[in-house]
């Protein structure tokens, strides 16, 4: 196996076996004939490699956005040889871990390219718990510029975690306004803005929801859609997670979930079609699942979320999607499992945000625009 960089550098890492793909198309390499290695692959995009923790093998882990670690373990029988292409060889002994860089391809006799993404789901962890003053939790804002600005002065993002749950543009006037003010949120560390189904475009800068005002907003305000969306809007909803975690205690989503989300990782590194689940789903009173009267996403009862709440071990799930529902203010539903809240009054209701105390996430707390 052979890992191509970017900026041309190679590295060929001997001591490989066999590698083929399974039935969905992830690439599986063998070890030792036995020891399976899976990596998640959109279609030729590979958004991660992990390898078991077996012996005999190593292990090669995102350690950020631009890097990743080759690790052999210590239990490991054999040690890993690299081979740069300028010649300079490598051997990484058990025990030991190298740090290798990003945008790398693989060659094994055809050629994918690779690309280590970082994780689509955000997790607080036990320091920010401890020293932020509270969360608070924004709904969907779509281009209500007014409702952001107003909410966002009761909040300080030096000493407040704040998770967007997405749908910034469209149907309001402000989309270009509302996603300049969240960016210019983006530097602080706290700060997670998530991607909703009004972030759904392909490459060319198509949208995957209608409306889509911002396309006509853009044009009007800066002229050209294509290179606001090249260099402004395309780099933005890239740096979107797909959904935050409070551990053991909430989940928070734009749209909703699916049966098909069965561990962590499947929000880590979602297929397209979790994506578009998270996107686009809705609770409906009742069980089971079924495909969503949207054209995406799927509606979803009570089982699902309960299980799904199990499996990941948190108690409830914040979400937005649907601002009519929380137009009075939070909407439970699901057993208290699932809750709907809403940041904008484009269809009328009152914007709030929800207050989360990081010390006990189950105590929450709107608060509405006057
Ligand atoms: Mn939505």
């Amino acid at each position: 196996m052979s890992l191509e960089f970017q900026d041309g550098t190679k590295i060929r890492i001997i001591q490989e076996t066999k590698i083929g793909r399974d039935t969905n198309g992830h690439i599986i390499a063998l070890f030792n004939d036995d020891d399976i290695i899976r990596t998640w692959v959109r279609d030729t995009f590979i958004s991660r490699i992990a390898f078991p923790e077996k012996e005999g093998t190593f292990h090669l882990k995102q350690i950020d956005e631009n890097q990743f670690k080759l690790a052999v373990p210590s239990t490991s029988a054999n040690h890993v040889d690299i081979e740069y292409e300028d010649g300079k060889k490598d051997k990484i002994l058990p025990g030991n871990n190298t740090i290798l860089n990003k945008n790398a391809s693989i060659v094994v006799g055809e050629k994918y390219n690779f690309s280590i993404e970082k994780s689509k789901l955000y997790v607080f962890n036990e320091n920010q718990l401890r020293k932020l003053r509270r969360i608070a939790v924004f709904g969907d804002i779509h281009g209500d510029y007014y409702a952001l600005s107003s909410l966002l002065k009761l909040v300080d993002p030096r000493q407040d975690g704040i998770v967007f749950l997405g749908d910034y543009a469209d149907r309001g006037q402000y989309g270009v306004e509302v996603i300049d003010a969240v960016k210019s949120l983006m530097k602080y560390h706290n700060v997670v803005p998530l991607s909703g189904n009004h972030e759904d475009y392909d490459d060319n800068g198509e949208p995957g929801a209608e409306p889509c005002d911002l396309k006509e907003e853009v044009e009007i305000k800066k002229g050209n859609w294509q290179e606001y969306f090249n260099n402004q809007f395309k780099p933005f909803t890239r740096n979107l997670y797909l959904a935050a975690m409070i551990p053991d205690e909430t989940l928070l989503v734009h749209g909703g979930i699916s049966s098909d989300i069965r561990t962590k990782n499947d929000l880590m590194y979602p297929t397209k079609s979790i994506v578009e689940n998270v996107h686009w789903s809705d609770p409906i009173n009742g069980n089971g699942e079924s495909s969503s009267y949207r054209g995406a996403g799927n509606l979803f009862g009570s089982d699902v979320s309960r299980d799904l709440c199990n499996r990941l071990g948190v108690k409830r799930i914040i979400r937005s999607h649907e601002p009519r529902k929380a137009s009075e203010g939070p909407y439970y539903e699901h057993d208290n499992r699932v809750i709907t809240i809403s940041s904008t009054s484009v269809y009328c209701g009152k914007p709030f945000i929800l207050f989360i105390d990081p010390k006990n996430p189950s105590v929450m707390e709107p608060h509405y625009l006057d």
